[in-house]
């Protein structure tokens, strides 16, 4: 009678380890989405490589909870439709965490989908305030938001380069009509009313038609709120119709790709963004880590993405949970050391510093105006 009760727990003990090797053997899968092909496909690389950094620094140290992380990839392509089944693959394939989206169009739309599901969301880079002024339990963004950005934008206009002259156009999108707003409500209040205001479609090729209208109201600056490729059309198709009109945009045009592409059109724009994240010294290692293994400088919101990812990692660890709710409350109660300095979030889920500043393009660079 002993031997049989030996043998069925030795049984026993085998079965259970091989359930707990199973699961060791198992990974924690996290979604990353945003534009990872397309016209925005430089943006979805940001992200990507941002996160592969942070996702090779854990996996070399373990892990999470005893098990590999695996990146799981959604391609959104900016287009809220793709973002929301993107959003449901993710949700069904059991991801504990997403970062992203990268666009405030597809971030807004997809946050239901993840809430619904008890899966955290940390967006790098979209800016729409609306993303965490919803009261969503498993929002956060590690960048800022288009409120403070439009105003910078505008106090830009009116007391540095004291203009009151200023059309506006816009990408008819969640952020660029957004920021588009918010810096048209700053405006206003230093009592300046836009000349000219309009919509155009992403994607299109020939802007002139919109832009001899906006030559029209002879404004001396053209605000812009959108992406970089529609801004180098609007830049360049300017500067043929022999615009000199200055031209401002927001973070969605500090990009590489408008200064090697817009070439001379780019020259003397201005672009609100954050300050100069190669100056932080918390962000040296990543940045150098990015150059070994992508041959290349960071974007401007590889360091967010990278950061989002560890803030997602460094949860899971701490609360030893994969459940959504648990992990939220973690980092909405942490004071976190991170690549881009300290961060903390308030109850919306936004980080509680986050400045931004003007920057010039100027000899095919960017250069901070101080
Ligand atoms: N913040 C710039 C681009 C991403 C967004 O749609 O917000």
């Amino acid at each position: 009678m002993r031997w049989r009760w030996l043998w069925f727990w030795k049984a026993f003990a085998l079965v259970l380890l091989f359930a707990v090797n199973a699961q060791a053997a198992g990974s924690i899968k996290v979604g990353v989405a945003g534009p990872l092909t397309g016209d925005q496909g430089a943006l979805g690389l940001e992200l990507k490589n941002g996160v592969i950094i942070a996702a090779e620094e854990w996996n070399a140290k373990g892990g999470l909870l005893g098990q590999k992380i695996e990146i799981v990839w959604g391609d959104d392509q900016h287009d809220p439709k793709q973002a929301v089944a993107v959003a449901n693959k993710f949700v069904n394939e059991g991801v504990v965490g997403v970062v992203g989206h990268f666009n405030s169009s597809c971030s807004i739309p997809a946050s239901t989908i993840y809430r619904d599901g008890n899966v955290i969301q940390i967006t790098p880079a979209s800016t729409n305030p609306r993303f965490t002024e919803r009261g969503l339990w498993n929002v956060f963004r590690v960048c800022g938001r288009d409120d403070q950005q439009g105003g910078v934008a505008a106090d830009f206009i009116a007391k540095k380069l004291k203009k009151t002259k200023v059309a506006v156009l816009h990408d008819k999108t969640t952020y660029g009509q957004g920021l588009a707003d918010e810096t048209v409500k700053a405006l206003e209040k230093a009592r300046i009313k836009p000349v000219y205001y309009s919509g155009i479609t992403q994607g299109e090729k020939d802007y002139r038609p919109v832009l001899t209208a906006v030559r029209q109201s002879n404004p001396d600056v053209l605000f812009y709120g959108g992406i970089y490729p529609e801004a180098i059309l609007l830049t360049k198709q300017m500067r043929e119709l022999g615009m000199k009109t200055i031209f401002i945009s927001g973070d969605g045009v500090w990009a590489k790709e408008f200064i090697e592409i817009g070439g001379k059109a780019a020259e003397g724009a201005f672009i609100t963004f954050t300050p100069d994240q190669t100056k932080i010294k918390e962000a040296q290692g990543v940045i150098q880590r990015h150059k070994e293994k992508f041959g290349s400088a960071v974007g401007a919101y590889t360091v967010y993405s990278y950061v989002a990812a560890v803030l997602l990692f460094d949860a899971i660890a701490a609360t030893q949970s994969t459940d959504g709710v648990k992990i939220a409350d973690h980092i909405r109660k942490t004071k976190w050391k991170t690549a881009l300095g300290p961060i903390q979030f308030d109850k919306k889920g936004d980080v509680l510093i986050s400045p931004y500043v003007v920057w010039e393009v100027r000899n095919g660079k960017f250069v901070e105006l101080r």
